[in-house]
């Protein structure tokens, strides 16, 4: 289905898709000042549901505070807000992304004078890596270009600047023939994907890296550790150097986008069998049970949209 939607909400009230417009000379493109999130809405079996809303809108806001952006609007209304997106689209499932930024005031890199703007965007997004690398996994390479420093652009904070890195690693990717890119922070241990965190299965065990290897702290991430615990399989963040991403016996992408990700190879290394292994199925499953409706939401991980 198409890049779109019918309606925008912008500042505090809904206008058409192709209205949702900015001045040239706001701040975010010139400097990167924004900051998102993205969140997907699913068809349960008990009608729509926004799968970890306030966690996502949690994020949105700790993002906002390590800029010492102000966000003119409350948690409450952002979620709100959010729903409210939903509804007036008529949409049963979706991409969600709410976006705050320093919009057109002064110019320069202080950006305390610009007023800080909110729009909310909703959109059918199917697999973000196709609908067969679920099953089939994805051929990744790791990235020439490292994760930024933790003391250059927060990872922990999911701003729009921070995706110029992004698009250097994915870009490559593609140009190598890989579906996507893996990142290794600027010590040259694994960090992520160009929009996915990543674990491995080593001897039962799942492993990703701690938050302080260049991670987003992604709530994908966090559900995939919730479940693999409650399914008895052992958990670990820590370090993980390049050479065991050859070495794992599974490994998978995580993210709003990109769900539970296989992937199949590394620099060309088949990884385990080549394919889906068992430890990233039974987690897939775990996932997609919950987010179907197809089981109860223990977690309380869903929203219904009415
Ligand atoms: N790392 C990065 C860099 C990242 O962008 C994402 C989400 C994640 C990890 C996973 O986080 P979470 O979604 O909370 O599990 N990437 C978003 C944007 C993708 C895009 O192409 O745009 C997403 O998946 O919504």
């Amino acid at each position: 289905m198409a890049f779109r939607s019918d309606f925008i909400w912008f500042d505090g009230g809904f206008i058409p898709w192709d209205e949702a417009k900015v001045h040239v000379l706001a701040h975010a493109l010139h400097y990167g000042s924004s900051i998102f999130e993205g969140i997907r809405c699913y068809e349960t079996t008990r009608g729509s549901a926004v799968f970890r809303l306030p966690e996502h809108i949690r994020r949105l806001f700790n993002s906002a505070k390590v800029y010492r952006m102000d966000l003119p609007f409350t948690p409450e209304q952002v979620e709100r807000a959010i729903l409210d997106t939903i509804l007036k689209n008529q949409l049963k499932s979706c991409y969600i992304r709410p976006l705050a930024f320093r919009g057109y005031g002064q110019l320069g890199v202080d950006p305390r004078t610009c007023p800080v703007q909110l729009a909310i965007a909703v959109w059918p997004w199917g697999a973000y890596l196709g609908e067969e690398a679920l099953e089939q996994g994805v051929d990744a390479g790791v990235s020439s270009w490292r994760r930024a420093a933790p003391d250059t652009y927060p990872s922990g904070a999911k701003a729009g600047g921070n995706y110029l890195n992004s698009g250097l690693i994915k870009m490559e990717a593609l140009a190598n023939g890989y579906a996507e890119g893996i990142a290794l922070d600027v010590f040259g241990n694994v960090a992520e994907g160009s929009g996915e965190n990543l674990f491995l299965v080593q001897d039962g065990a799942l492993v990703t890296a701690p938050l302080s290897n260049s991670v987003l702290p992604g709530i994908t991430r966090s559900s995939v550790i919730t479940l693999a615990q409650e399914l008895g399989i052992e958990t670990k963040e820590c370090v993980i150097p390049r050479e065991q991403l050859y070495l794992a016996d599974e490994l998978f992408y995580t993210g709003t986008a990109a769900e539970l990700t296989p992937i199949r190879s590394v620099d060309h290394i088949q990884i385990g069998s080549g394919r889906r292994g068992p430890v990233t199925a039974r987690l897939q499953q775990a996932f997609f049970n919950i987010v179907s409706g197809q089981v109860a939401d223990t977690h309380h991980w869903l929203t219904p949209v009415e």
